[in-house]
């Protein structure tokens, strides 16, 4: 606007820029005012609070007793309050997971808070986090799994009732809600009141999405609304917080089902010929589960894991979604809200200062001549103004000239999305010792994109704009010298905290003992793989009497491959009498977050022996792979 008054005195003036400006029209898809709002906030955080933070699991069967739940020192007003100071600008509470209990006191069933002993069932958690989100400032939002494995009608119409029923409920006595997260996890073995048996449902057909969705429209307007086909926000694929370093904002939403398998890859890189503007959204927990686990206390992600992430999601034009898990007095951890704090804290300094505020741009091409479209824009510190070229261009550049020469390590582009995503090649130049040096070359651009490089002196930055599906535009434009902080070493994550000495443990397998003591090494890296055609076990000879109270299988985390899903744990004292199993079930969400397992006995067992059956391997495969497995 200001521009327009600057350069237009009269109205046969501003008549002729209003036509340039209506000449630069948005492509077919692109980014609603709201849509842009939503991802302009870039940081969500979730909260991972429920029956699990008090079984230790990731996921509950659904026979878990309301009793159990019982957070003794409940403080929301803490979550929010680090939550703020991490720089989320929103949080999402899981009101209910797999398990189906529910966080607030529902009309609609019993398993709930209302008959916990919390505030002896006059409790209602989802009320205490929706009021302390407004009091801070910030916006809350709600994940209400649709998957129940406590629900007797579960797999039948009357359950999407009780679903839709509990839906309404939420979004109509809590104030206002900004993001309903549907989780794609569907179907598989649960407690049904009682049934104890697997139930699939079709996923393209059992919920009635759009019902739902205009349902939600109707009840809460602002709500955006988060699934694996949108129709706000998608997922992105994988459970690390990485997005594509190809992300278009765009997908066909039509070709993905909600809890659909395989579809991983497309939305990890968005479809450049999508139809729908759906925004992707990068999830990944602090801690490798979503749920609280005290053993994990050790692995909280380090602020530079944190920051990493933010350059992989945020900065390749998602959203970066975080999970701090609550532990079982109900209060983060401090270890997680220090890491939390810092994260922002070294974002603030890295980019507190953007060397190309205000410097001087030349382009090769401005749309039209017309100020309004000048290269100027690009360094105006308004995301609003953009510069752009005339149609028919081949290609497109833009020189910044620094006013002194600084020392930088990043780079920030931004296209004005509004406009829907254009660019889909690009070059980063510096004049560096006489001579133009490449810093980076990448693809997409989209809402942000943050590139990182060695840190180089320089005055002048080209950027060389190769490949676009339209006129190529550029709305903002920051280059930033890293926080030191930020290169802080990772932990280590080779180190499992307090496992079992294996020095002289024997293992055997019913496939091949050729390489098996990889399984056995201590190597957090070697994938050990062999082809099965039967279930597959293997023992361990521990050498003397131990006492096992747990233990632990690492996966492979590049893909499925032979990746066990369920398995059975023996102990025995002779290695013949093996009797029950001393634990058997499944590695929760292996398939979407495949880490470290950890998995505690009921009770300590003392043996010799220990044997451990693949009861499941994921897609049937017929292999089976290992990192690695210990005890506790
Ligand atoms: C997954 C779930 O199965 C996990 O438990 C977790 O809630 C994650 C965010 O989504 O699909």
């Amino acid at each position: 606007m200001k521009k327009i008054f600057f350069i237009c005195f009269t109205t046969f003036c501003i008549s002729v820029v209003d036509a340039q400006k209506m000449s630069f029209v948005p492509n077919p898809v692109s980014a609603s005012k709201s849509m842009l709002d939503y991802q302009s906030m870039e940081l969500v955080g979730f909260v991972h609070f429920n029956m699990n933070t008090f079984t230790d699991k990731e996921w509950g069967y659904g026979d878990e007793s309301e009793t159990t739940f019982n957070p003794a020192n409940l403080d929301v007003e803490q979550w929010v309050k680090a939550a703020k100071a991490g720089g989320l600008k929103e949080l999402i509470l899981t009101a209910k997971h797999h398990d189906g209990f529910c966080l607030w006191p529902t009309k609609y069933g019993e398993h709930s808070v209302k008959n916990s002993p919390y505030k002896n069932g006059k409790g209602d958690i989802v009320k205490e986090f929706t009021d302390a989100c407004r009091k801070y400032g910030i916006k809350p939002g709600l994940y209400l799994s649709p998957w129940d494995r406590n629900h007797a009608k579960y797999g039948t119409a009357e359950y999407i009732t009780y679903y839709k029923n509990q839906l309404a409920e939420l979004l109509t006595n809590y104030g206002t809600i900004y993001e309903i997260w549907f989780d794609g996890a569907n179907g598989g073995d649960g407690y049904y009141g009682g049934a104890r048996e697997k139930r699939t449902i079709d996923s393209k057909t059992y919920y009635p999405w759009a019902e739902i969705n205009s349902t939600i429209r109707k009840l809460q307007p602002a709500a955006k609304i988060f699934s694996d086909a949108g129709p706000d926000i998608h997922w992105i694929g994988n459970e690390n917080g990485i997005a594509g370093e190809t992300f278009w904002s765009t997908i066909n939403a039509a070709q993905v089902t909600v809890g659909g398998a395989g579809q991983g890859a497309y939305l990890n890189k968005g479809d450049a010929n999508g139809k729908n503007w759906i925004v992707g959204q990068c999830d990944v927990s602090i801690r490798p589960g979503w749920f609280f686990h005290a053993t994990e206390n050790e692995r909280v992600k380090t602020p530079a894991q944190l920051v990493d992430l933010y350059y992989k999601s945020v900065g390749r034009n998602a959203i970066f979604l975080l999970n701090i898990p609550p532990n079982r007095d109900g209060l983060f951890e401090k270890e997680d809200v220090a890491s939390l704090k810092e994260f922002k804290s070294i974002l603030d300094e890295t980019f507190a200062v953007n060397f190309a505020a205000n410097a001087k741009v030349t382009a090769s091409n401005t749309r039209g001549n017309d100020a309004a479209y000048s290269a100027k824009n690009i360094t105006d510190n308004n995301s609003q103004s953009f510069w752009t070229v005339d149609d028919g261009q081949k290609t497109a550049s833009f020189e910044v000239e620094l006013p002194a020469a600084k020392q930088f390590d990043r780079i920030m582009l931004q296209e004005p999305i509004l406009y829907g995503q254009r660019i889909s090649k690009f070059e980063v130049q510096a004049f560096v010792n006489k001579e133009w040096k490449t810093l980076a070359s990448a693809t997409t651009i989209g809402n942000k994109r943050l590139l990182r490089f060695d840190a180089v002196v320089s005055n002048k930055i080209r950027v060389q704009i190769d490949e676009f599906n339209n006129a190529p535009a550029i709305s903002g434009f920051g280059v930033y010298k890293s926080s030191a902080r930020e290169i802080a070493k990772a932990k280590s994550n080779k180190s499992v905290p307090g496992d079992m000495d294996k020095t002289g443990w024997k293992i055997s397998t019913n496939v091949s003992n050729d390489k098996a003591a990889m399984i056995i090494d201590g190597d957090l890296f070697n994938i050990w793989r062999e082809n099965i055609t039967n279930p597959f076990f293997m023992t361990i000879d521990l050498g003397k009497q131990k006492t096992v109270s747990g233990f632990y299988y690492v996966p492979r985390t590049d893909k499925h491959l032979g990746t066990i899903e369920k398995y059975s744990l023996y102990v025995s004292t002779d290695g013949q009498n093996w009797g029950e199993p001393v634990s058997k079930g499944e590695f929760a969400n292996i398939a979407n977050n495949p880490v470290l397992q950890m998995i505690r006995l009921n009770k300590p067992v003392n043996g010799k022996f220990v044997k451990l059956v693949a009861d499941k391997i994921l897609d049937e495969a017929k292999s089976v792979s290992i990192i690695e497995f210990g005890l506790f």
